[in-house]
């Protein structure tokens, strides 16, 4: 049954119990917090460690932490992290794996995939959160993994692991709509402790994004500060925000001269690309195989770039672990299993996930600008209950009636006095409040216009599974009904690629940032053009503003109190309105009466 029926009632004289799961095929979220008890094991050695068996289970059914569990397992994980050194080195046989991007979901479908920790190492490339709905779950889960497997499961540090970009996109809203900003604060301190590259058996050269010009010999990494905000230049920039330049391999056939290396990256608006001649020499100069690296989606989750010409090895691999990456992608993800010298390549489908809202809104805020919108639109259309005709003889009637000289003054006078106004600077002061209110009127139905623009733009590109029961919920069928568009004009990975090609740039960095986040070299940041059309939301793109702080509704009050030049049909409505006189004219208005008489 669908849920659209069941809160119709369909007819059958069915009435929905209120206090039941009307859905019963969705589970119920676990709602209560673990206890200490159920929250904690013990390993071999009887130390208390957060089991991973309840906690996958727990937020697979949407639980959540106690704040005091959660930055246990973080504050833990960083201590941990802290101590390794800006490259690990790895022993294989291990799975090494790309973005997860918050897909909680299919995170567990990776580790089917992959097998269990006992028999088989990972290696995690980066990119745990940011865009998919379940960042912290991811987080939460992998840095519990690190405490309990601290050498057989590596994680490495993707551009999203910062405080800059998880600010602009989706995770520090999900870590305060989920648990605290003492959470996210903690969270963006292990980020700084997250290693920036891994050697796998000494062969494989393993980042999140890719070479730099600053990188010659595997030493630069390791004399490298790596507990800083990447910022936007550097080594550390670099390493997790380069590409292999498009069509890497036959730059030559595309113009690119014979002997480029580094080109600026224009995708990004940081960084390099780097050509296929930059990275043969780099893995001839350090003696290595082949790099691995994730960063960008891919079609098939993965891809081999050129061979070397020396040891005939896919110079660069890049490997995405996202399937169906933003709902909307339709990719497929892989994993890369290295194992007794060889490579596979395993590849799986995204798995269903819950819905949230864009920008972790409940129901009733998402559709309070539907409900503020019909509220106004019924409050103006009472006010404009009499036309534009109708106004304007009763405006040459009053007019008339002006030119006969009365004995008790005009019909005005006589409303005036009724409300207690005697002077003509009173009623002219009553005439602007009523204008007033019913400018106001005027421009909240526009604020709540703006608004439903923004819960229906904030959506991304994620999708709306439960797109079918909109309309039945009466939230509104046109913010659905955008969200179905975007389904039907995204095709294929090309299309979600190209659609979503401005939110894989770097976000213009904030114009003086707070000493946490100074960048190494401060005044030096590249202006970058912000992206408009499917950054997450208006109010992120407001320059100063919390992107956290919600719809900021007060901000677009403010903004379409100011602006003046829109809106002129409310104002001459209510010119006409407030002009005919008293305060009762305005329910009952004069010119309805005259006319219905007629
Ligand atoms: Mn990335």
């Amino acid at each position: 049954m669908d849920l659209a029926s069941a809160t119709n009632g369909n007819g059958n004289g069915f009435v929905p119990n209120t206090r039941e799961r009307l859905v019963k095929s969705v589970p119920q979220p676990a709602i209560h917090r673990l206890s200490d008890a159920e929250f904690f094991a013990t390993d071999e050695h009887g130390t208390a460690k957060p089991s991973v068996r309840v906690l996958r289970d727990h937020f697979f059914r949407e639980g959540r932490l106690t704040e005091e569990h959660a930055l246990y397992i973080v504050e833990h994980a960083t201590k941990l992290l802290s101590q390794e050194p800006n490259m690990v080195e790895v022993q294989g046989p291990v799975t090494i794996c790309g973005d997860i991007h918050g897909q909680y979901y299919d995170l567990m479908k990776l580790f089917d995939v992959g097998g269990p920790l006992t028999d088989n190492s990972y290696l995690f490339l980066g990119d745990y959160v940011d865009r998919g709905c379940f960042g912290i779950e991811c987080l939460l889960y992998l840095y519990t993994l690190k405490l309990w497997f601290p050498h057989k499961f590596t994680l490495l540090r993707g551009n999203h692991e910062c405080r800059h970009l998880t600010e602009y996109f989706t995770f520090k809203r999900e870590c305060l709509h989920k648990y605290s900003l003492r959470v996210y604060e903690a969270c963006c301190q292990s980020f700084l402790a997250l290693p920036v590259a891994a050697l796998v058996d000494g062969r494989f050269f393993c980042v999140h994004g890719g070479l730099s010009p600053e990188l010659f010999q595997l030493s630069d990494i390791i004399n490298l500060n790596r507990f800083t905000e990447p910022g936007s230049r550097g080594l550390l920039c670099d390493l997790l925000w380069s590409d292999p330049i498009v069509n890497f391999g036959h730059e030559d056939e595309h113009g690119v001269p014979k002997g480029t290396t580094f080109l600026h990256n224009q995708t990004r608006g940081c960084s390099f690309y780097y050509t296929y001649e930059a990275a043969c020499q780099f893995l001839e100069r350090n003696g290595l195989l082949g790099i691995v690296r994730g960063h960008e989606a891919q079609d098939a989750g993965y891809v081999m770039h050129r061979k070397t010409p020396t040891k005939k090895f896919p110079s660069v691999i890049t490997i995405f672990s996202a399937p169906n990456y933003l709902d909307v992608y339709h990719n497929r993800a892989a994993i890369l299993k290295y194992a007794n010298k060889n490579i596979t390549i395993r590849q799986y489908n995204a798995s269903p996930h819950p819905y949230w809202l864009p920008n972790f809104q409940n129901a009733f805020t998402w559709s309070l600008p539907f409900v503020g919108t019909k509220i106004t639109e019924m409050l103006l259309a009472i006010l404009a209950i009499c036309s534009e005709e109708e106004l304007e003889d009763t405006d040459s009637e009053d007019e008339k009636e002006k030119e006969k000289p009365d004995a008790d003054g005009d019909s005005e006078m006589r409303n005036a006095r009724t409300l207690g106004l005697s002077t003509p600077e009173d009623i002219a002061r009553r005439r602007q409040e009523i204008k007033n209110k019913i400018i106001a009127v005027g421009r909240m139905q526009r604020v709540f216009q703006l608004l439903r623009e923004e819960a229906e733009s904030a959506s991304e590109l994620v999708d709306a599974e439960v797109g079918e029961a909109g309309p039945g919920l009466g939230l509104g069928p046109s913010a659905l009904g955008v969200q179905r568009q975007v389904r039907q004009n995204i095709h294929n990975f090309e299309d979600a690629r190209r659609s979503d090609m401005l939110n894989e740039r770097l976000p213009s960095l904030p114009p003086s940032p707070s000493p946490s986040s100074v960048p190494s070299t401060p005044g030096s940041i590249p202006p970058i053009p912000v992206p408009s059309p499917l950054i997450p939301s208006l109010s992120m793109r407001i320059p100063g503003r919390d992107p956290t702080e919600g719809l900021n509704m007060e901000y677009l009050i403010r903004q379409t109190l100011e602006d003046s030049g829109a809106g002129e049909d409310v104002e001459r409505l209510a010119d006409r309105i407030a002009f005919r006189g008293g305060g009762t004219r305005v329910t009952r208005p004069a010119g309805l009466k005259r006319h219905g008489t007629v």
